[in-house]
């Protein structure tokens, strides 16, 4: 690597890292600077490894311009929780992080974490010491380093899924940096005299891009596995965990006009005995370190490593690298990526009750106060909360006489059994976009929601509105709450417009499918309305929305099925 920083192709991004000292820049001296809400420059590359991003409050761009001030910079920090699980203890810390440093909500993110918004600068260091002390964490959230471990949070459904939820944490764990930097910058513990920093997995210049690794157990995809850089299927045998289907190159996001880069759903490729997992993630990521793209960071993800050298390539050089060959993929079956909702009693005896949060948006509103009633829960739970890879939350380890209180808690502040929830919205997901995101082209998560109002009337006068069709929005074609995955997809061009996508899988294993671009709302119900009707009419048992536009060829499917390596 020091041969290659010789090289000036290679991205800004790789000198940044290179002369960071394992990723402490200037950040202690930027947050010091009292002439500006902002971070240096290099530090608002390098703050994201510390879990934490600088926005400004979009908003109010126009006026504070008006007004000759800069923009009102203020800071995003997501919160690890392991598995997306927070004690009660913890999420009453989180929940007045949120009111004493944040915006006032919390946001359950779709790859199972928390975000605060609104946090400015000088409350930054306070905010990351308070999430420290309830023993959570933000190293690792961000950056080019691999990121929390999804799999589905409840390990109470089977003793298959206890394992597997210890195990992704302990992948989790396995693959955090090392450096000491985010301990002495955010909790000012010191440097250890005569130990320098090392970084045996990732090296001095970590990855070229982001990495994600998720986990999921059939027949449930919860999590999206073909999203991910990295995704293992768990394989159960005789009701034994016998190991899992390897599946490599997933990633969304992609750039509007530059053909380069696309949507890619992950690859199955062998499958490896459950004791062989780390070993076998620990070189895909040695992998991805070595030969991923550190010049175009728009090309550097694992996806585009693999398509530029084949899968072929990529079997091989693991082989090599491990020293042994996976085996054939074992075959196995998705049927949904939505969560169940409701009441259901885990193997420990315990109850588990998954709530539908509106695009994983904490707070409370008129008739609907979602913040205060998880605040009164926590006063009260004895077990925990946890995070679907959907936005939702699951309130976990509820014992039998505590149930009906928690319940009369949901009712009190209208939240427990929503007459608004209908199959559509059941199945939404929608990302931050405006006003936070600094990449969104038109509001997401904001509007959703009446959008769904309205298509919900034609669900209703088709008598579909207890129909599960996956409905995604985001603001722009990074694909945050994974839009290239929903039965019905938009994706934003511009404010109030976007590009409509029909045709993904209920389960997660197709992607959709442009169909129009610059849609207005008006022009959304307009195209909506005959097909979601003629769905209602000619739509086979069983079939759903997304199979049907593809039957009906009101789109072709244009990505490749999953690939099955022979
Ligand atoms: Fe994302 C960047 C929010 C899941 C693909 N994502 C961003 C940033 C940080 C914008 C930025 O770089 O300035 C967004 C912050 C908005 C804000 O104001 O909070 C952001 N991403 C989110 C979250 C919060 C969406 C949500 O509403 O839940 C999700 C946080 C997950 C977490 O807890 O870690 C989130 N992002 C995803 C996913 C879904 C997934 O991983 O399952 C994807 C698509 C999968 C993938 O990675 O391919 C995703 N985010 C991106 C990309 C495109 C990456 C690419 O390969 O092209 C970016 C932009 C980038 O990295 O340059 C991005
Ligand atoms: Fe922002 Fe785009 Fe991600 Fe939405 S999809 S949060 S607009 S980066």
């Amino acid at each position: 690597m020091e041969e290659r920083l010789n090289n000036p192709d290679l991205s800004e991004d790789e000198f940044i890292k290179d002369k960071s000292d394992f990723l402490r820049g200037t950040i202690r001296e930027s947050l010091q600077n009292p002439l500006t809400g902002a971070l240096e420059p290099d530090d608002i590359k390098l703050i994201k490894y510390h879990g934490s991003y600088q926005q400004y409050d979009r908003d109010l761009e126009s006026e504070r311009k008006h007004q000759k001030l800069e923009p009102l910079y203020q800071f995003m920090v997501r919160v690890r929780a392991a598995g997306g699980i927070t004690t009660s203890e913890q999420w009453l810390a989180l929940d007045e992080l949120s009111e004493k440093y944040g915006n006032g909500t919390m946001k359950l993110t779709t790859r199972q974490s928390f975000q605060f918004h609104g946090i400015l600068k000088r409350s930054l260091k306070p905010t990351i010491k308070v999430i420290n002390e309830a023993l959570l964490t933000t190293i690792a959230t961000c950056g080019d380093v691999n990121r929390n471990v999804m799999c589905n949070p409840n390990p109470y459904q089977s003793p298959i899924h206890e394992e597997v939820y210890e195990m992704a944490g302990q992948i989790s764990e396995a693959f955090l940096p090392k450096t000491s930097a985010y301990h002495e910058i955010w909790l000012d513990k010191e440097k250890v005299a005569g130990r320098p920093d090392r970084e045996p997995l990732y090296h001095k210049h970590y990855l070229p891009r982001k990495f994600k690794i998720a986990i999921a157990i059939p027949p449930n995809n919860d999590i999206d596995v073909f999203a991910n850089d990295l995704g293992f299927i768990a394989i159960e045998e005789n009701n034994e965990l016998k190991g899992f289907n390897v599946c490599v190159g997933g990633g969304l996001g992609s750039t509007f006009g530059e053909k380069t880069t696309y949507p890619r759903l992950a690859d199955v490729i062998g499958f490896v005995q459950k004791d062989k997992i780390i070993e076998v993630a620990e070189t895909i990521i040695t992998i991805q370190r070595d030969f991923g793209n550190r010049e175009d960071r728009k090309n550097a993800r694992f996806k585009y490593t693999i398509d530029k050298r084949g899968l072929n390539w990529l079997v091989n050089e693991l082989h090599s690298r491990l020293g042994w060959e996976i085996e054939s993929p074992r075959s196995f079956k998705f049927i949904t990526n939505g969560d169940k909702y409701g009441w259901v009693k885990g193997t420990n005896g315990k109850w588990f009750y998954t709530l539908f949060v509106e695009h994983g948006r904490i707070k409370d509103e008129e008739g609907y106060q979602l913040k205060k009633a998880l605040r009164e829960i926590a006063q009260i739970l004895k077990g925990d909360f946890r995070l679907t890879g959907n936005q939702n939350l699951i309130i976990a380890n509820v014992e039998d006489k505590d149930k009906k209180s928690i319940e009369a808690i949901l009712v009190e502040r209208g939240v427990f059994n929503n007459p608004k929830l209908t199959g559509l919205r059941k199945n939404s997901m929608a990302c931050v976009a405006l006003n936070t995101c600094g990449l969104a082209f038109a509001e997401a998560e904001r509007y959703l929601p009446s959008l769904i109002d309205k298509l919900d009337e034609i669900m209703r006068k088709n008598g579909l509105e207890e129909n599960e069709i996956n409905i995604r929005m985001t603001g722009c074609p990074n694909n945050c709450a994974r839009s290239s995955l929903g039965e019905i997809a938009f994706i934003g061009r511009a404010v109030g417009r976007y590009n409509m996508y029909l045709g993904a899988s209920h389960n997660g294993d197709r992607l959709n499918t442009l169909y129009k671009e610059m849609l207005s709302e008006e022009d959304i119900l307009q195209e909506l309305e005959p097909i979601i009707a003629a769905y209602a009419r000619e739509r086979n048992q069983k079939e759903h929305f997304g199979d049907f536009v593809i039957r009906k060829r009101i789109v072709e499917v244009t990505e490749r099925p999953i690939k099955f390596l022979s």
